[in-house]
Order: C-alpha cells, then sequence, then structure tokens
C-alpha cells in the first residue's frame, strides 16, 4: 500500500512509508495505531505520536531503565507508571536486585495490541516479578507511602491522558511512595522540539528533588533524533554515585547502554540546560 503516516506538530512534521496499517482503533482512552514499515518493523502511534519502532525502541528502553536501576545500590521494588507496551519492563526485570515491579498502565488495549503486534517488547509483561495493573498512575501513587526503591514513568507526551504526569503534585505523590532513598526516572521529552515540555519537567523535578540530573541519548523514533530523560533522586547521584561494576558484574547483553554511555550521556550540552537553572 505505501502510505506515508505522519507525525504532525505545529511547525514540523516527519513520516514514515507504512507497508500496511495492521490495528487501527480508538480506545476508551486514545487513538491506537500500529503499521508495519520496511526498514523499522512495526511502529506504534498513540493519539499520532509514534511511540516506538521493533527497530530502535531498545534505545528508549535501555536508557530509561539500566541508568538509574545501576546507580540504586538494590532497587528491589520498582514502580512504573505507563509502559504499556513492556519494554520499560523488559529491560527492569533483567535486574537481578529486583524483585518485584508494579506497572500501572492506563489504557488495557494498548497492553493488548503490544502482546498481539510486538512480542519482542512486551515479552515479560507475564514475568513472576510483575504485577501489571491497568489504572491511573496519577491516582494509585496517591495513597502509596514509602514503599519503592526507583520509580519509572514511561509516559506518552504531556498532553492528553499523560498530562498530570509532569506537574507538582505528582512529583510529591512519587516522593512519598518512595523509600528515604527513592530514585525517580522520567521521560523528558525532546530539547528541541517544544522545548517548554522539556525544560518545566526538568524544573518541577529540581523543585522537588536534592539531586536531579538529565541524559541524552539517541532517538531516531522521535522527532529530531535525539530524546531526554530526568532523574530526580533522594540520596544517590546518578554520576558521582554510580559504580561501573555493577554494569559489569550483571553481565548485561545490552546494545546500547554501558558504562561509557552512562557517564557521557549525563553531559548535556550547555545550551541544552541553560535556561533550567
Ligand atoms: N513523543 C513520544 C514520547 C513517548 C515516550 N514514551 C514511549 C513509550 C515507550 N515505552
Amino acid at each position: 500500500m505505501n502510505e506515508w503516516i505522519y507525525e504532525t506538530h505545529d511547525t514540523m512534521k516527519y513520516g514514515f512509508k507504512a507497508k500496511e496499517i495492521l490495528y487501527h482503533k480508538q480506545s476508551l482512552i486514545q487513538d491506537i495505531l500500529v503499521i508495519d514499515t520496511e526498514k523499522y518493523g512495526k511502529i506504534l502511534f498513540l493519539d499520532n505520536c509514534v511511540m516506538l519502532s521493533e527497530k530502535w525502541e531498545f534505545l528508549y528502553h535501555e536508557m530509561i531503565t539500566h541508568p538509574v536501576l545501576f546507580t540504586h545500590p538494590q532497587p528491589e521494588n520498582v514502580l512504573i507508571i505507563g509502559g504499556g507496551d513492556g519494554g520499560t519492563l523488559r529491560e527492569t526485570v533483567r535486574h537481578a536486585h529486583v524483585k518485584h515491579v508494579d506497572m500501572v498502565e492506563i489504557d488495557g488495549d494498548v497492553i493488548d495490541v503490544c502482546k498481539k503486534f510486538f512480542p519482542q517488547v512486551s515479552s515479560e509483561l507475564n514475568s513472576p516479578k510483575a504485577n501489571v495493573v491497568v489504572g491511573d498512575g496519577i491516582e494509585y501513587v496517591k495513597d502509596k507511602k514509602g514503599i519503592y526503591d526507583v520509580v519509572i514513568i514511561d509516559s506518552s507526551d504531556p498532553v492528553g491522558p499523560a498530562e498530570g504526569l509532569f506537574n507538582q503534585e505528582f512529583y510529591n505523590n512519587a516522593w512519598q511512595a518512595m523509600k528515604d532513598d527513592g530514585m525517580l526516572v522520567t521521560q523528558s521529552e525532546s530539547p528541541f522540539y517544544v522545548k517548554e515540555f522539556f525544560t518545566e519537567a526538568v524544573v518541577q523535578i529540581k523543585d522537588r528533588f536534592p539531586i536531579t540530573a538529565t541524559l541524552l541519548f539517541p532517538m531516531p523514533d522521535y522527532p529530531f533524533g535525539l530524546w531526554t530523560i530526568t532523574i530526580g533522586s533522594k540520596k544517590y547521584h546518578p554520576v558521582k554515585d554510580y559504580n561501573k561494576e555493577a554494569f559489569k558484574k550483571a553481565g548485561f547483553n545490552t546494545r546500547y547502554y554501558n558504562e561509557v554511555i552512562h557517564g557521557f550521556s549525563f553531559n548535556m550540552p550547555r545550551f541544552f540546560m541553560e535556561e533550567n537553572r
């Protein structure tokens, strides 16, 4: 068929040539689209924004999990908010320290669609370490106190269902849900496009957490091909307290993340950060 499918923004759009539309439905929460492409494999769109391609998803999922899970010395109890495709869970359960993961995804249809079309991404959704809940992560954290070592927010963009995952009320509740040495990590958008999303997420996390750090990594699926992840931490610094040996000992076969990438990813060029001091 070769139809162009675009992610469209105010002043730019980018697209993928679809060999086939595999799935397209409006769930109770959002528009879900799965296309197949020649070069990037299957691609998942939510509300017309690319979430992942089979080819590049490993970049995002490795970088939203391993930097924080290799910084925290004992990340046993983890909460993932969002992440219905399962990629973040897949990387999280690889950590031997991790004993239990609650994953709270607002849209059960995303889970079902990804189980069907993205088996290599969703492969650990039935992991014995995982408790997958279909529900609203914003509500879920409200009554949790001091139980998580790490909270990972694998959300879509801060509009629509994910908007409430980027404000001070949510970060306060997440703070309370974590132990005294807890760490939070969230996808924090593009440093180039809709820069306000990035700036706002970083500022809000800095307001709540004594230690914050942003990392930059390549993500060809998203606009302009570079993406950020921001960590807020109560105690451990993701660079100063990082122990390279933990990664080496884990014997992981990662495709992008390693102990050298960990260090240099946190070197954000000054012009990205200067508005966020
Ligand atoms: N602009 C898209 C940002 C989406 C980030 N989350 C992707 C979910 C992959 N698990």
